[in-house]
C-alpha cells in the first residue's frame, strides 16, 4: 500500500534522495546475519546495534544452515532485528523467505538464482520494495537487471567460511568487467570480506561490501564496522 511505501522511503533515506542512490549508499557496509552467525552468549539484537553504531548502513535477516531457527522463533528474531534497524533508520532485508518479508513488511529481499525473477518478487512483496539479487556470471547480472533487480551481490570474491555451498573465489573481475560494459547499478561485494582486503574492491567499481564473519566474530562488532567503513570511505569513480 501507499503507506508501506512512504514508512520505507522514511527507513532509509532523505525524501530527496532518488530511489538507486538511497540503495546504492545503503550498500557501503552491509551486515548480513542470523542466529548461526552469532557467537555463543551473544545477543544478536545487540551484536546489531554495535554493528550499526560502527557505521553498518544496511542489514540483511539470513536465517540458514544447522541450527537455524524456522516459524515462531524466526519470526520472533526477526521483528526484534527490524526494531533495531528501524530505530537506526537502515534498511532491513530478508534473505530468501518472501512470505516473512511480506508479514513483518521487511524493506526488502534479498534472493539467488534459484529463486522467482526479480520483478515477480516484487509483485509479492510490494513495489516500494528492494529487490537484490545474487549474481555469479555476468549473464546472471544481467538477467537480474533486467527483471527488475534493484541492487546485485556479487561474489565470492574470497574464500568464505561462512556459506558451505559457496563456489570458487572470483576475485574483483566480475565488478571490473560489469563496470567496463556500463552497468551502473548498485553492486554490493561478498565473500571473505574484510576491513584490510576490501580496497581492490571499492577500486573494482563496487558501491560497498557485505560481511557476515568480519563482523559478527571479530571482537568487537563496533569497531570491525568502523573499519569497514572507512575501508569503503572512498569508492574511486569508475562508473
Ligand atoms: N553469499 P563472510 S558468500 C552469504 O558468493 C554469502 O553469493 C555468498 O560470509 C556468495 O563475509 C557468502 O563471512 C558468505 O565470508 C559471506
Amino acid at each position: 500500500s501507499d503507506n508501506d511505501d512512504s514508512r520505507r522511503k522514511q527507513a532509509y533515506g532523505d525524501p530527496r534522495e532518488s530511489r538507486e542512490a538511497a540503495i546504492r549508499r545503503a550498500m557501503r557496509v552491509y551486515l548480513i546475519m542470523g542466529s548461526t552467525n552469532v557467537p555463543a552468549g551473544m545477543d544478536p539484537a545487540e551484536l546489531l546495534r554495535e554493528a550499526i553504531a560502527g557505521g553498518v548502513t544496511c542489514f540483511q535477516f539470513r536465517e540458514k544452515g544447522g541450527g537455524a531457527l524456522a516459524g515462531e522463533a524466526k519470526l520472533a528474531l526477526a521483528k526484534r532485528l527490524q526494531a533495531v534497524c528501524r530505530e537506526h533508520g537502515i534498511p532491513f532485508i530478508v534473505n530468501d523467505d518472501i512470505s516473512l518479508a511480506v508479514t513483518v513488511k521487511a524493506d526488502g529481499i534479498h534472493v539467488g538464482q534459484d529463486d522467482d525473477p526479480a520483478a515477480a518478487i516484487r509483485a509479492r512483496i510490494g513495489p516500494g520494495a528492494i529487490v537484490g539479487v545474487s549474481a555469479h556470471t555476468p549473464g546472471e547480472a544481467r538477467q537480474a537487471l533486467a527483471d527488475g533487480a534493484d541492487y546485485l551481490g556479487i561474489g565470492p570474491i574470497y574464500p568464505t567460511g561462512s556459506k558451505p555451498d559457496a563456489k570458487a573465489p572470483q576475485g574483483t573481475r566480475l565488478l571490473e568487467e560489469l563496470r567496463a560494459a556500463g552497468i551502473g547499478a548498485p553492486l554490493v561485494a561478498i565473500g571473505g570480506i574484510a576491513p584490510d582486503n576490501a580496497a581492490p574492491i571499492m577500486a573494482a567499481g563496487a558501491d560497498g561490501v557485505s560481511v557476515i564473519s568480519a563482523i559478527t566474530l571479530a571482537p568487537s562488532a563496533r569497531e570491525a564496522a568502523l573499519q569497514l567503513a572507512g575501508a569503503t570511505a572512498e569508492p574511486q569513480q569508475q562508473r
